[in-house]
């Protein structure tokens, strides 16, 4: 293999990283809010999201959104219980998926727990989250195997009252494989390169400006 066909596989492997998001809503921007404030949604209200009762805010309490201009408050109004968010989305079993999102605490102590489970209830990724910053946002990246053509991801706060762990950006792709990065690369000259590396050279700057 080419020194330029190599590079090429890797470009190519960050631009697939583009595959379209597998969540409805998981920035959270559907249900349109004003800037600087926040509103409570009643379980089920929220689009794409199923659970209980959450809040959304837009750039808020001088916290402003990770992606977009909203974002969710899982300890959300209401009973002041633990509070549970979840959504189920299409998958293909053995597939791998790429899970990523933002998270951020309103003030210490906050935790909750992402859960991912396939259509049989078997945990396919666990972790809880106990080291959010306080209006900062701090980002995780992980990957599953789906068992089901249906898998739901699922986020449950741990600490109980109305305020904490806020959540944005929530994306879940197919993750790029490297033979199918391979098999569509058909060039290998350094002008293809020159066209290329830009994209991706901007969809990274584009998201460290989300930051
Ligand atoms: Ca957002
Ligand atoms: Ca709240």
């Amino acid at each position: 293999m080419s020194k330029w066909l190599v590079v090429l596989s890797l470009v190519f492997g960050v631009s697939t990283s583009a595959h379209a998001n597998l969540i409805l809503n998981g920035s959270f921007e559907n249900n349109d809010i004003r800037s600087n404030s926040w509103k409570a949604f009643t379980a089920g209200t929220v689009d794409g999201w199923s659970g209980t009762n959450m809040e959304l805010w837009d750039n808020f309490q001088r916290l402003n959104a990770f992606d977009g201009s909203q974002y969710a408050e899982l300890n959300a109004n209401g009973n002041g219980g633990r509070y549970s968010i979840f959504q189920t989305f299409s998958t293909e079993a053995g597939n791998t998926y790429d899970v990523s999102f933002a998270y951020a605490a309103r003030r210490s102590g906050e935790s909750f727990q992402l859960d991912i489970l396939s259509d049989t209830n078997s945990v396919l990724f666990s972790q809880v989250f106990d080291d959010h910053a306080i209006k900062s946002w701090s980002e995780f990246y992980g990957d599953f195997v789906a068992q089901t053509a249906l898998t739901t991801i699922r986020f449950s706060t741990i600490n109980t009252g109305t305020l904490g762990n806020f959540v944005d950006d929530i994306v879940v792709t197919a993750a790029p494989s490297f033979s199918a990065s391979v098999s569509s690369v058909s060039v290998s000259e350094p002008a293809s390169l020159a066209i290329l590396l830009p994209l991706s050279a901007l969809a990274l700057i584009r998201r460290k400006r989300a930051k």
